[in-house]
């Protein structure tokens, strides 16, 4: 074997030594099994639906940049964003600990996001997966994942408490006011005496807060 070959050769060793246990956004499929457009109604102090309760699951495999399954991610270190900020805002209780995987990647790197709730303020139409920081992608186009998920909260004006200003907010999109979807609590495209039990059921003093 030549020098030349011999130093290619370590430095592919190299290689897929620094990319083992990298996350590879584009590489780590998730499957969503739910509505076709799913609606989940969250509250800052975690006491809005789970998931499940929405109707969805979300199933991840990890895997790094040479294909391998990253086993033992704690289940903290899996979360959901908004896809879309620039119209409506989702709001989140801690950042990245608003939401959490089920439980830890296995062998396989696998695990799911099922039973938990999303502790937010806001609203938003959609929500993309985010494991350690990175935007999980769909292949083969490496887009960020947006799935149709629809997100409502009591906390209308997204500052984490839901308080006056909010019923404020909830009276001015309840009718005969002007429809509008934020205040639309089980998104059944009508604010009625449903939605308005969900806001009273949440709203404060004390106040519903992150925890
Ligand atoms: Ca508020
Ligand atoms: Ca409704």
């Amino acid at each position: 074997m030549s020098k030349v070959v011999l130093f290619a050769a370590s430095l592919l060793v190299v290689a897929g030594i620094a990319s083992a246990g990298i996350i590879d956004p584009c590489g780590s499929p998730v499957d969503y099994t739910g509505p076709v457009i799913a609606c989940l109604f969250a509250c800052p102090q975690g006491d809005g639906q789970t998931y499940s309760e929405a109707g969805f699951t979300l199933a991840f495999t990890v895997n790094d940049l040479g294909g391998n399954p990253i086993p033992d991610i704690p289940a903290s270190d899996f979360w959901l964003i908004d896809c879309d900020p620039t119209e409506l805002e989702l709001t989140l209780c801690a950042g990245s600990a608003s939401s959490a995987a089920d439980s830890a990647t296995n062998s396989a790197g696998q695990t799911t996001m099922s039973n938990g709730t999303l502790n937010a303020g806001g609203c938003a139409d959609g929500l993309t997966p985010v494991v350690q920081g990175f935007l999980l992608e769909l292949a083969p186009q490496c887009d960020p994942y947006c799935f149709d998920i629809r997100v409502r909260t009591p906390d209308l004006d997204g500052n984490l408490e839901i308080n006056l200003v909010d019923l404020a907010n909830f009276s001015a999109c309840f009718p005969p006011q002007l429809y509008d979807k934020c205040c639309d609590f089980d998104c059944n495209a009508t604010v009625n005496l449903q939605d308005l039990a969900r806001f009273a059921f949440h709203f404060g003093p004390p106040g519903h807060k992150c925890q």
